[in-house]
Order: structure tokens, then sequence, then C-alpha cells
């Protein structure tokens, strides 16, 4: 089925379908997606990754490296309904982009590999979409790899993701030979003979008729089992009709009770159009999800997805392009319209929309309109960020940003030529504006200026896009990783007194603090503070000075200048004087004490660990292993499968500098690796005194 790009809005919401394509590194993503503007008739040519010509990366960078690296929103019509789709990128270091992505979709297909099942990274997604309960289908892809399988694929989403996989369709020949499903509900064979992705319609084929049958039931029992009117239907009738299931399996997805199951082959153009119509059958329109929350002068709002509301919007995507600054909205309710004046609520300003474009990766149409439900780019806006709401100047409105990661990573960059600095700081500015994971900072020492994110390759990709985008010289430095600080062994009853009294108006503030260290869990996120001062001695406004003067002092800690983490403060006891305390007294006497008592506790240093899973053929197994010791790994498990092993390992990051390199080498390129960062925990010895000479 073909249907031509609309260009205009549509205003009817129940057919619309905001979706994000979701998974580990490599499953396909961008090549369902590709299929997807194939099948729809948005594109006419099938690109893709390999060759650098799909339209989601279209970036040099992702071109070359063949990877997905920024999210890309494309727009595409199926069937009657509008669907606005993001392809995200599956490495962990672009985790960030997924996170801004899955905080405006209302939808999402996660994308499995049918030899690999369910890895580290598809498990760190469908957690992401958890929390921000984003309903999904599943995607089995890659049925025509040696060694694909649905039924295992299946078994690995039940035990890792969902105890409800929901699988509608049986497939039909099995790697090579994988040419088409039997569609579960309406009992029909779905046979792909040639690569239009087109399927030929007809009967289940005679040897599959009994596992068809059994399927088919299995089906019917487990949606039974899991909905109340299907329940009734199984009871009474002993089946449930296609119409039944098909309602069921909408609810079950909405609600998150299950998980609709399909399979395929985007690479063949295999499956694409059943996972179409199970988009829109099964996947929520912005009407079915609840209404957007926010907030004004401090009381909680709700905004209806309305076209006739009042406007508002999230901005989740900056880029600089040719055309200009485009940011992209995903619009929660009203309607936009060019020209007309926007407020970006929390920075208080008011800007102008110029253009409107409904989008298409790096190509984009004109349109005059944006209503409630869509994703579009304006061009205009000077200085709205990612994660600001702009909406109706008579009507303000604030919606949580999404949240940003903390980098991990850093390097020192300098421009090869000194006349080129401020350029370099300008393109720097930028690149930060378009991705909050990426900081940039002055080290205060060295003067150096400090480019942080997520992960080395984060890094390499930023630097790149400078030199490709600027054509700047840029110098870089070795990669460092962040660290932290905490208490391994508090002080108690630690005594400041901070007293001038040299004429004029003085300052007088006497604090007793006690500093305990948090319980393991919160040893990364923390810091608690508490008062139990008795008798009125230090008065509440003061109290609350206290605890800002220790968040001061949480900056740099004693060890080597790191963020300090995961400690509580209680202040015990306090002393003020009738005209020389004040809160700025207090708040120094805060961060001054803590700073003390912060030198007299025992400190211990954290660095930032995470999981690698390693896949490697099983004659390399040994180095590899030896390899990962001599890195600080700990091997947390190690499963074989036919002539693979999977190695998972818990290794501090800064040791993992390098590995990909590293790991090529030892294996002739014929292991992989992903990681997945699991938090921060304590340094042995000899890293804490290099940290501390740094
Ligand atoms: N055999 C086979 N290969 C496929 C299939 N789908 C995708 N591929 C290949 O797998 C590789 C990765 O595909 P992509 O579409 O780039 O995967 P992705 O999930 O977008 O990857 P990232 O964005 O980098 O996370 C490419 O070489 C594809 O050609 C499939 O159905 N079968
Ligand atoms: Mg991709």
């Amino acid at each position: 089925m073909r249907t031509t790009i609309d260009r205009h809005p549509v205003s009817d919401l129940t057919v619309v379908r905001n979706l994000g394509i979701l998974a580990h590194v490599d499953a396909g993503k961008t090549t369902v997606t590709e299929r997807i503007l194939y099948a729809t008739g948005t594109t006419h040519k099938r690109g893709e990754v390999h060759d650098g010509t799909t339209v989601t990366d279209y970036d040099s960078q992702e071109r070359d490296r063949g990877i997905t690296i920024f999210a890309a929103a494309v727009s595409c019509t199926w069937n009657g309904h509008r669907v606005h789709l993001i392809d995200t990128p599956g490495h962990v270091d672009f985790a960030d982009e997924v996170e801004r992505s899955l905080r405006v979709l209302d939808g999402a297909v996660a994308v499995f590999d049918a030899v690999a099942g369910v890895e580290p990274q598809s498990e760190s997604v469908w957690r992401q979409a958890d929390r921000h309960g984003v309903p999904r289908i599943a995607f089995v892809n890659k049925l025509d790899r040696a060694g694909a399988d649905l039924d295992t694929a299946v078994e690995s989403i039940r035990r890792r993701l969902h105890p409800a996989p929901l699988v509608v369709q049986l497939p039909i020949g099995a790697e090579d030979g994988f040419t088409g499903v039997v569609d579960l509900l309406r009992m029909r064979a779905l046979i792909w003979a040639d690569g239009t992705g087109t399927a030929v319609e007809g009967p289940v084929p005679g040897a599959l008729l009994d596992e068809a049958h059994r399927r088919r039931r299995a089906l019917e029992e487990a949606v039974a089992e899991l909905h109340a009117p299907a329940l009734e239907e199984f009871c009474a009738e002993s089946a449930l009709s296609e119409g039944t299931l098909t309602t069921a399996l909408r609810d079950l997805t909405r609600s998150g009770e299950g998980v609709v199951v399909l399979c395929g082959s985007a690479y063949r153009n295999r499956g694409i159009e059943p996972l179409l119509d199970a988009v829109v059958a099964y996947l929520p329109s912005p009407l079915d999800v609840p209404a957007v929350r926010g907030t004004h002068d401090g009381a909680v709002r709700e905004r209806a997805a309305d076209p006739r509301a009042p406007f508002a919007a999230l901005a989740f995507k900056v880029q600089s392009t040719a055309t200009g600054r485009l940011t992209f909205l995903r619009v929660y309710s009203g309607t936009l319209r060019k020209g007309e004046t926007v407020l970006d609520a929390g920075a208080g300003r008011t800007e102008r929309i110029g253009r409107i474009l409904s989008v298409r990766a790096d190509r984009h149409a004109e349109v005059d309109r944006a209503v409630a439900g869509d994703i579009v780019a304006v061009v205009g806006l000077k200085s709205a960020r990612v994660g600001a709401t702009l909406c109706a100047p008579a009507d303000p409105l604030l919606l949580e940003p999404p949240s940003a990661a903390e980098p991990v990573v850093s390097v020192a960059v300098e421009a090869r030529r000194s006349l080129d600095t401020d350029r370099l700081a300008t393109a720097l500015a930028r690149l930060a504006e378009e991705d909050p994971s990426l900081v940039v900072r002055t080290d205060p020492e060295t003067g150096q200026t400090l480019l942080s994110g997520l992960g080395e390759l984060h890094l390499e990709v930023a630097v790149e896009k400078i030199r490709r985008d600027h054509g700047l010289g840029v110098g870089v430095g070795r990669p460092r990783v962040a660290y932290r600080e905490t208490v391994a062994r508090g002080v108690s009853g630690l005594v400041f007194r901070h007293v001038k009294q040299d004429g004029g108006a003085g300052q007088f503030a006497h604090v007793v603090l006690d500093v305990e260290p948090l319980d393991a869990e919160r040893v990364t996120t923390g810091f608690a503070f508490r008062s139990t001062v008795v008798g009125g001695r230090v008065p509440q406004e003061y109290v609350r000075a206290v605890e800002s003067g220790c968040r001061d002092a949480l900056t740099e800690g004693p060890l080597g200048g790191h963020p300090v983490t995961g400690l509580c403060v209680v202040l015990t006891d306090g002393a003020t004087h009738p005209k020389d305390s004040s809160e700025m007294a207090f708040r120094t006497a805060g961060r001054l004490a803590l700073r003390e008592a912060l030198r007299t506790s025992v400190m211990a240093l954290l660095e930032p660990v995470v999981e690698v899973t390693v896949t490697v053929p099983a004659d390399a197994v040994g180095t590899v292993l030896g390899d990962l010791a001599s890195r600080r790994a700990r091997v947390t498990s190690s499963t074989s499968r036919t002539a693979t092993t999977v190695l998972t390992a818990t290794v501090p990051l800064s040791q993992l500098f390098g590995y990909a390199t590293a790991l090529r080498s030892r294996t002739q390129g014929r292991a992989s690796f992903t990681t997945r960062p699991t938090g921060y925990a304590v340094a042995p010895e000899d890293t804490t005194e290099a940290a501390r000479l740094r």
C-alpha cells in the first residue's frame, strides 16, 4: 500500500502516531526506518547504511562510521495515518539523544537482532522507555541471518524485559529461506517474493497449519489471561475472534501489560508493512496518552492535546544547518502558525517563529501551521535551547525539560593556531547548545579548555564535527575520567567559628557539624543535610544558610578537587551574635566548616565504572580475558553460544580508553563490545594517588 506524503498537518489527532525506533547498536533501526520511508512512498529508492545512503543517517560522520549519532525525525503517512518517527542512535555514548527523544514520543518500536536477542543496550533503552511510560511493540529483525531464531529471541525478551511478549506472527522459512510470515490474527500467509516490500497474501501453507493453530491458541490464552473482556469471551466461546484480539492487543500495549512481537528482515524488506499496520493499530495517538503537565506560578497545570487549546510545545533538539538554526518541537497543545510570537517560558523571552517545516531528516517541506500532536522543526528562533518550553505568551506554561546525563569523560582541546582560539570557543559553545550532555569549561589550574561528555566516542565525534563544520585545526589531549570523592569515615562534633569583628558590620557564625557517609546506594547521587539543633540556638534561616554553604563546599573535595558526593551533614549546635550574625556569615561558616571536616575525614576516590559485554570467537576468549584482567576488570558472566562466547565484566572506565583498537588487533577484528555505565565505585589507592597529583 503506497500513499503520498501529506504536507498539511491533520487536525484529527486520532490518526497521528509519534514513535521512536529504539535498540542496541546495529540491530537495524536505521534500516527499518529507511524501509518504512520506502513503504510509505516517502522515498523512492532504498538506501543502505553500509553505502552511506540512508535518509536518517545523513550526517557525514554517520555515513563514514556506519552508525547513527544524531536522532533524526521523519514524517510519513500510512493508511490515512500520519506517522512522525524518530530514528535514534544505539551506541551508549549517545544515550542522551535517546532520552530527549523518549521525552516527546507517545510510542516506540523496539528492534531486536534475531541472532543476538536482547543485548545490553536493548535492555538500557527498554528501561529508559519504562521510565517515560512509553508503550512499545517489538520487532525481531534480521530473521534472514544465519542462526536467527524468533523463539529464542522472544524467550530473551520474556526473561530480561517483559513477562508477556505476545507473538502475532509465525515465520515462514528460516535464515536465507525466510520468505514470509503467517499473520496469526487473520490466519493468512504473507509472502515477500521480491524486494518491493509488498506481500502476496494467501492461505497458510499446509505444512505450517498445525503450528499456526497451536500458536494462535497460545496467543489467545496469553491475551485472555491479561485482558478481562477477552477472558470473558474466551470462557464463553473457548476462542477469541480477530476483532477481540485486536482490541485487547491495543489495550495491553497501551497499558504496558503486554508487548506485541512481530518479525522480519528489514534488509531484505520483509515484514515492514505489517509493522506499520501494527504501529497504527496498537500504538497510541496523542489523544490516548495522559494530557501533558506543566507548571505556572508554582501551580501544576494540565494541557489537553487539542488544537484549540493555548499553544504549548517542547524544544527537544536544536541543530545548526545550512538553512539556519532549526529547533525541533513536539507540539502538545494548541496551534502554531508561522510568523507568530511565542514565549520561551523558562527564559522569560519572546521569540518569533519564522518558518515551520515538516521534517524529513535532512530535507524539509514548509507548512503553514503545526497542531497539537505534531513534531515539526521551526526556523527563526534565536535563543531557545534544548529543553525549552515554547508557549502562547498569554497562557504561559513550563514543561519539565528532558534530563541530561552527567559527563564522565573529558579531554583538553585547543586550536592548532592561536588566532583560531575565539572561533573554537564559539564552535564549542554551539555544540554544547545542541547537545546538553556536552559540557565546556576551563580548568582552573591549567587554564586549558576542557570538553566533557558521556564517552570517548562522544567526544571524538564532537571534535570531528568541529573540524568538519568549521574547518578548524583542533588539538586534543588524552581522555580523562571524571572522578568524584566521598566520605569513607566521617567526623563528629567539628566546631567551626567564623568571626570577623574589625570595625563596621562584623560577621559572626558558630557551627558544630557531624559528617557521615551515606548508604552505598546513594553514594553517587546523594547529599543529605539535617539539623538537630535544639532550643532555637540557630534560627531556621541560618540553618538553611549553613546547608547552602555546605553545598558550596561540595564542588571541590580535598583529594584532588573533584566533586564530593554520598555524605550526610548534621548540624548539631551553633551560636549567634545579636548584631553580627547574618545569613551570609552562616553560609560562609557552613562552607568553611564542611571543607575542614572533609580534610579531617577519611576520604575515598570514586571512579566511573562500566559494564562491558564482549562477543568473542571461542578461540580468542583466552586473550580477551587476559587483556580484561590487565584492565582491572571483574568478569561477571560468560555464556557460550555455538562458536562465540559472550563475556560480561565490570571495568573502570579509565581502563577502557583505546579498548576498541586493542580488541580489534588482539582478535583480528572478530570480536565486538558494548558498554553500559553502571555508576561509580571506590578506586584503588594508586589511582587515588594519581588523581591527587593530577
Ligand atoms: N542480514 C541483515 N542485516 C541487516 C538487517 N537489517 C539491518 N542489517 C544490517 O545491519 C547493520 C546495522 O544496521 P543499521 O540499520 O545501521 O542499525 P542501527 O540499529 O541503526 O545501528 P546504530 O544506529 O548504529 O545503533 C547494517 O549493515 C545493515 O545493513 C536485516 O534484516 N538482515
Ligand atoms: Mg542507526
